[in-house]
């Protein structure tokens, strides 16, 4: 992939900054979040992305753009949509997704206006026939009020729009006051005028949030899946989804989850022309506001990942096949009982890991990767099979913290199976296919990062750990 000059040369001032990630999608510089508008067009992969082309902090709110024929490489590309003054999205373009009405492209999103962002509505545009170039549809906004059933009209935003025969359908993200987090369903015949038909769900505030953004609704199997970002107090907010049946715009969960248990958020799905169900997510920092700006680049798109269910109604998931092509050098181990820690012959901090373990009732088996030269300090994947939980453990010559957990039981004689992607600061696991967790490590000034394999009454089944290359051409 052949970069443009400008996006070029901040890539490159980027180049010894070893918390900024090689093999996953983050803009030439400054703030990024959401994922939007994802459509594979004329066979190749288009991300859109939430923008502030100004800075490293959240603000300016555009989308970004960037094309990709495997979804692993990318080329960046000019902004698509910026706000226009005294008009629905004068002080934010916000997330949303693009659909293809015949052979024209068009991008759903949430325009902010004054006060500050309170005025959220939905808005239309048209893209030329190469997606460079977006038209704002003069009659925006197409979508203009909050259902006064909500009984607030702050917050309602994140368009995403599927057509069901010559019908077009659009969830929106929303609440209802002193009840909880909501999605409101609509119904078009021309992409333009919307009616509104129900909320799709509505979840109760304390248990599943208080302001649902992002909606995705979509088919997979013989169900539906509802997925939501949800505020739950937390610092980070949480992917909730819902599985169920879908008749006469009527939706019934009968199964739930998480999608994940750390730092990633604001997901949206698409169908590529392989008739995938694929996801991108937003993977959020953890360091501070200084730190940020000191960097000057904020946020990190997911390795977009595979969906499917399984028997039990779990939402699956796996990064593409296409993230194989990209493996370095491999190291494997043998199948070999654990006790302790044992070296595993890797370095470095981009690296591709599957593995899988036989752990007893009481026993313990994980990883620990981006570790110090000396051991003192290094970060834990570690699965307790007495509690049944993945934890992500940071462990420093200050002691030991647990960041994340999850529950991740495991049926009778099924091993635990880990993938694990470690890319700069980005850590992404995915346990057996159904537990997801991400977190952000930041190792401090280490430049040789070592790993080990851990473990107590439990054996490696296998290993193998792929060292991982830069995407971007310049830094080979
Ligand atoms: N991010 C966007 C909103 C969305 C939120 C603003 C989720 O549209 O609700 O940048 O991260």
């Amino acid at each position: 992939m052949t970069l443009n000059t400008p996006a070029l040369t901040l890539r490159q001032q980027f180049a010894a900054d070893i918390h900024r990630p090689r093999y996953h999608f983050l803009p030439p510089s400054n703030w990024m979040n959401d994922p939007n508008g994802l459509i594979q067009w004329q066979g190749q992969y288009h991300l859109f992305y939430q923008h502030n082309p100004f800075g490293p902090l959240w603000g300016n709110m555009h989308w970004g753009h960037a094309v990709s024929p495997d979804l692993i490489h990318w080329t960046d590309l000019p902004l698509a949509l910026a706000p226009t003054p005294d008009s629905p999205d004068e002080t934010g373009i916000f997330s949303g997704c693009a659909v293809r009405h015949g052979d024209v492209p068009i991008i759903f999103y949430t325009g902010t206006a004054r006060p500050n962002y309170d005025t959220q509505t939905q808005c239309l545009a048209t893209g030329s026939p190469d997606l460079l170039t977006w038209t704002k549809a003069p009659a925006n906004p197409v979508l203009g009020q909050v259902p006064p059933e909500a009984g607030q009209t702050k917050d309602f935003r994140d368009p995403f729009v599927w057509q069901e025969g010559d019908t077009w359908y659009m969830v929106v993200g929303s609440r209802i006051q002193d009840v909880g987090g909501a999605v409101f369903l609509y119904r078009s015949t021309d992409l333009h005028h919307w009616d509104y038909l129900h909320p799709l769900l509505v979840g109760a505030a304390a248990v599943d949030g208080v302001i649902w953004e992002c909606p995705n609704f979509f088919p997979l199997g013989d169900q539906w899946v509802l997925i939501i970002s949800s505020h739950l107090g937390n610092a980070t907010g949480t992917v909730l989804y819902f599985v169920g049946h879908y008749e006469q715009q009527q939706f019934t969960p009968t199964a739930r989850g998480v999608l994940d248990h750390g730092r990633l958020y604001a997901p949206l799905t698409f169908v590529d022309d392989a008739q995938r169900r694929l996801l991108f997510g937003w993977l959020r920092e953890a360091r501070s506001n200084e730190d940020i700006t000191a960097a000057g680049w904020a946020g990190v798109q997911s390795i977009p990942r595979r969906l499917w269910l399984d028997a039990q109604q779990r939402l699956c998931m796996a990064p593409v096949p296409e993230l194989e092509r990209l493996r370095g050098h491999r190291h494997s181990l043998p199948a070999q009982p654990l006790d302790g820690l044992t070296p595993l012959p890797v370095e470095g901090l981009a690296l591709d890991v599957v593995a899988s373990f036989d752990v007893d009732t009481d026993g313990q088996a994980g990883l620990c990767l981006a570790g110090t030269p000396d051991g003192s300090a290094y970060t834990a994947i570690q699965y307790d099979a007495a509690t049944q939980t993945l934890a992500v453990e940071r462990v420093s010559p200050q002691g030991r913290q647990v960041v994340m957990s999850a529950a991740h039981p495991l049926a009778a004689a099924e091993p635990l199976a880990l993938r694990i992607l470690l890319d700069g600061s980005v850590l992404e696991i995915i346990a057996n296919d159904r537990t997801s967790l991400t977190d952000r490590v930041y190792v401090a000034g280490a430049e040789c990062c070592r790993a080990w394999l851990s473990g107590a009454r439990a054996r490696l089944l296998h290993l193998h750990a792929w060292e991982m290359p830069s995407i971007w051409q310049w830094s080979q």
